[in-house]
């Protein structure tokens, strides 16, 4: 037992940035783990996240320019990168909404992009072929970022900075006092003044249990999968010879990375997920979701240049998704008001770490978040407003 400003529970990408943050700030943190650090059976781990600018909604994308230079700070501050870039290309249709607000947020902001016809994206990137009607964009400022190796770069950072580590530690209870939270482990109780709940798929089952409230969070099986280049020319679709991070806006978007983890292999996923207990999932690949939404389109735009019916290395991995795809970055209503949860990435969080780091701490602290639409990650958007804009985009 002991007392801390803030306990964080939950030591994946958000909580070890989180704590990072917290205790930058010179306040005594305590981070939690229930399985092993770097553990594989959430939404952190594995080789790469993509990284970009290019957002449909102006606040993230304004987000994504602070994102950058926080990891940037952070990198600086551990001595090594976890950021690689390799450019970035959007393409789909020329009227895909997504990608005509894409572009506006691009030019409202003056970020630098160029805009790409067929013909345009065939010379500049012979590895690829986009039908007629369909348009491009690059940004050069994307990339990916190195997953484990940026969890393991926030946890080491935490430490240096004074923030206690604890894995292998389940948090059981999380209950409301008058001058601040007790927080209950299967390894004792501790307090302290707030309690931050960065627990991934995990997020709806604790908060219910703390304080009866149904968040709206489903965790989604998804599929990260590799696929094999044509063994006579494996690097082709590598970041040397100029292959960038991309995603198809289409129905459902799919995305990858160049070759840079494995050689002669890229990285192609679906968007696809179904609904799943995080604690009873069977971690097995979904090939069949592979074979439906990603195969065609290697088919379509790598010209027969990748292996298309079965990848190479296939592994599970868990979305925990809202109804409108944004994020949950508040605190619980009411006598539980010193517990914050951030939860709710819905896919697409993992780049904005450090900011979501620098958002929960300046919430523990200071109960107000400077620059940021804090409108947009409120819990009480749902009570508000049951008609909550549906995206639509995974199978929920
Ligand atoms: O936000 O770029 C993204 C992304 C790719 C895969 C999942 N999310």
């Amino acid at each position: 037992s002991g007392e801390y400003d803030v306990v964080v529970v939950g030591a994946g990408i958000m909580g070890s940035s989180t704590a990072y943050e917290l205790a930058k700030r010179k306040k005594s943190v305590l981070l939690l783990e229930q399985f092993d650090f770097l553990h594989r059976r959430g939404s952190s781990h594995g080789e790469s996240r993509t990284i970009r600018l290019t957002y449909p909604e102006e606040y993230y994308t304004k987000m994504m320019v602070e994102a950058y230079d926080l990891w940037s700070q952070a990198e600086r501050d551990a001595g090594y990168a976890v950021y690689t870039e390799t450019g970035r290309l959007d393409f789909g249709p020329r009227d895909n909404p997504g990608l005509v607000a894409l572009i506006a947020s691009l030019q409202k902001f003056s970020l630098d992009h160029e805009i790409l016809n067929p013909d345009h994206v065939s010379s500049r990137f012979p590895m690829v072929e986009i039908p007629d009607h369909w348009v491009a964009v690059y940004t050069q400022q994307g990339g990916v970022l190195l997953a484990t190796k940026a969890v393991s770069m926030f946890l080491s950072l935490s430490a240096k900075h004074g923030a206690t580590l604890r894995d292998r530690t389940k948090v059981l209870d999380v209950k409301s006092e008058v001058d601040g939270v007790v927080v209950t482990t299967s390894r004792g109780s501790v307090r302290c003044g707030k309690c931050v709940i960065t627990a991934g798929s995990w997020v709806t089952k604790l908060v219910k249990g703390i304080a009866e409230l149904d968040i709206p969070i489903v965790p989604i099986h998804t599929t990260i999968a590799y696929w094999e280049v044509d063994p006579e020319d494996p690097d082709l679709y590598s970041s040397d010879r100029g292959f960038p991070g991309f995603q198809i806006y289409d129905e459902l978007p799919v995305y990858g990375t160049p070759s840079l983890e494995y050689n002669g292999m890229i990285k192609v996923n679906s968007h696809r997920g179904n609904p799943c207990d995080p604690d009873t999932r069977s971690v097995a690949p979904d090939h069949k979701s592979l074979r439906d939404y990603v195969s065609p389109w290697l088919a379509k735009i790598f010209k027969g240049n990748v292996r298309h019916d079965v990848p190479v290395i296939a592994e599970g991995c868990i979305y925990s998704v809202t109804p409108d795809e944004d994020f949950i970055l508040d605190s619980l209503p009411g006598k539980d008001s010193n517990i914050l949860i951030a939860g709710g990435f819905s896919g697409h969080g993992f780049k904005m770490a450090p900011l979501i780091g620098r958002i929960m701490a300046d919430l523990a602290c200071a109960g107000s978040v400077p620059g940021i639409p804090m409108e947009y990650f409120s819990l009480n958007r749902f009570a508000s407003n049951p008609q909550v804009k549906e995206k639509g985009l995974l199978s929920l």
